[in-house]
């Protein structure tokens, strides 16, 4: 059976569907999924215009009962759907089960904020004269996601448009739609009415330009790579229309001679090469004092040689597929740059045989690598990682910084005064004392700076922010 697209309230086939593979089983379809045209598109965005009027305006209770069921669902079937995450994507069955798990809890946070959209009241310069400053919804929201998370991102993008009162018209991924079709039925039957929720899957060159150049939507949340979040934003930028954009990182985990070094080597594992290092937080850039540099080099090797990489559904696997083909020619081309700039490949970096034909590389160290060089500068977006030898504080500081990227930096260390000096002083959006760069809460706000991210940050209180518009109004009583 073919996935349909949900538009205007119903189940809208097409013949052009992409087959959506098993990266741990090439064998293996998942299912074909519908893609839709550029017609397709623009009757998804009318019907979102003319559900508008009433949807925004419709009872604040409907809406939190309504994200509350679908986040209640999410998380009575959180196996299931942790089970089609893995399936399709690669990422381990925890992993993925946990990310299903936080789109449940992504929906309860949201339904909750329905409630507590707060304004502001203010005393005017002028007397008898109040201010009050609302937040009111935008509009049709275009909501484009990667293939990395696919519940969880679209998740944080639906959930708060939806919850602050905007339609949506939503283009997940082309080469990983399952858990994005799973979540968007699962909103189909919330009860939700007809154009208010809308699934257009399909190519980024057809669906996502048809929503990105589309007078109709007032406002683009994007999460993707950087060459396309910048064609989003110009746009976007064209027309006047608000954008949010969460792209790369080359995110550094600084490891100063004082740390835990058991501490810093689990933290490093896990932020460099769990879901395969496919996360634009991934701790890519691991900065070490040169008094640790060898012993934590040893034991990060040798905790790297105890990976367990195979089929991401089989249980014991740690560390699963590379999503495609072309991500894995991607990662072993930049272990080439890196090497044919002196890098040390010390373990790993071999693509892998398992009983199942998949895309399987073992994590790969590389060391003795510079912060100039290509590995460190550019996003490998796989389980590669690059170590720079530093030699004390100061200089790790300096590297962490010299990055066009500014997602996360995280820093190992038993040392308040490092810690909390790089809390302060990293040029970062988000900043991790002894934990992974990756692996955030569904709370709290998530975003970067420099050519990571664009526009208000996601999630959290900071969601309102992009996901309704500031209105202020004056009031004279007499
Ligand atoms: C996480 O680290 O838990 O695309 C989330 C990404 C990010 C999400 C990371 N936007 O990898």
């Amino acid at each position: 059976m073919n996935h349909a697209n949900f538009i205007a309230g119903e189940w809208v086939e097409s013949t052009d569907a992409a087959r959506n593979v098993n990266p741990s089983d090439t064998a293996d379809v998942v299912g074909e999924y519908c893609r839709a045209d550029v017609s397709r598109v623009k009757t998804a965005i009318s019907a979102a215009k003319a559900a508008f009027p009433a949807w925004s305006r419709s009872p604040p209770q409907l809406r939190a009962d309504m994200l509350d069921k679908i986040g209640n669902e999410i998380l009575a079937r959180r196996a299931e759907l942790g089970d089609l995450l893995a399936r399709e994507e690669g990422k381990t069955l925890a992993e993925a089960t946990g990310e299903a798990a936080r789109a449940g809890y992504i929906f309860k946070y949201f339904a909750a904020a329905v409630v507590s959209n707060e304004g502001q009241v203010l005393r005017s310069v002028r007397p008898d004269v109040d201010v009050e400053v609302t937040r009111e919804p935008v509009g049709v929201i275009g909501i484009l996601t990667p293939w990395n998370f696919p519940i969880a991102i679209p998740s944080w993008k639906i959930a708060p448009a939806l919850a602050f009162g905007n339609c949506v018209v939503f283009k997940p991924a082309d080469l990983v739609p399952g858990s994005s079709w799973a979540l968007a039925e699962i909103i189909s039957r919330s009860g939700i009415p007809p154009g208010v929720f809308n699934l257009v899957m399909g190519r980024g060159t057809v669906v996502g330009n048809a929503i990105v150049n589309d007078p109709g939507i007032p406002a683009v949340t994007f999460t993707g790579s950087v060459a396309t979040g910048r064609g989003v934003l110009e746009a976007a930028a064209r027309r006047g229309a608000k954008v949010q954009l969460e792209m790369g990182g080359k995110n550094p985990l600084v490891v100063l001679a004082d740390a835990d070094l058991t501490a810093a080597v689990r933290v490093a594992l896990d932020g460099a090469f769990f879901s395969t290092g496919q996360r634009c937080t991934a701790s890519s850039r691991l900065i070490v004092a040169s008094a640790i540099h060898d012993r934590f080099v040893d034991e990060l090797a040798t905790a790297m040689r105890q990976q367990v990489i195979d089929d991401a559904r089989k249980p014991g696997t740690t560390i699963g597929p590379v999503v495609d083909p072309k991500q894995l020619r991607q990662d072993l081309d930049y272990i080439d740059i890196a090497r044919s700039d002196g890098a040390r490949l010390v373990v790993g970096g071999e693509e892998v045989s398992r009983d199942k034909v998949g895309f399987y590389l073992s994590p790969a160290l590389l060391t003795e690598t510079r912060n100039e060089q290509r590995i460190n500068q550019e996003e490998v977006f796989g389980p590669v990682a690059s170590v720079i030898r530093v030699d004390n504080y100061d200089e790790a500081l300096a590297v962490a910084n010299a990055s066009p990227f500014g997602l996360c930096a995280g820093i190992c260390t038993t040392s308040l005064k490092y810690a909390r000096h790089f809390q302060r002083n990293a040029d970062a959006g988000m900043v991790m004392v002894n934990l992974p760069t990756a692996g955030v809460d569904y709370h709290v706000p998530f975003g970067g700076r420099k050519e990571s991210s664009y526009g208000p940050k996601e999630q959290g209180r900071s969601a309102a922010e992009f996901f309704t518009q500031s209105k202020t109004a004056y009031i004279r009583s007499e």
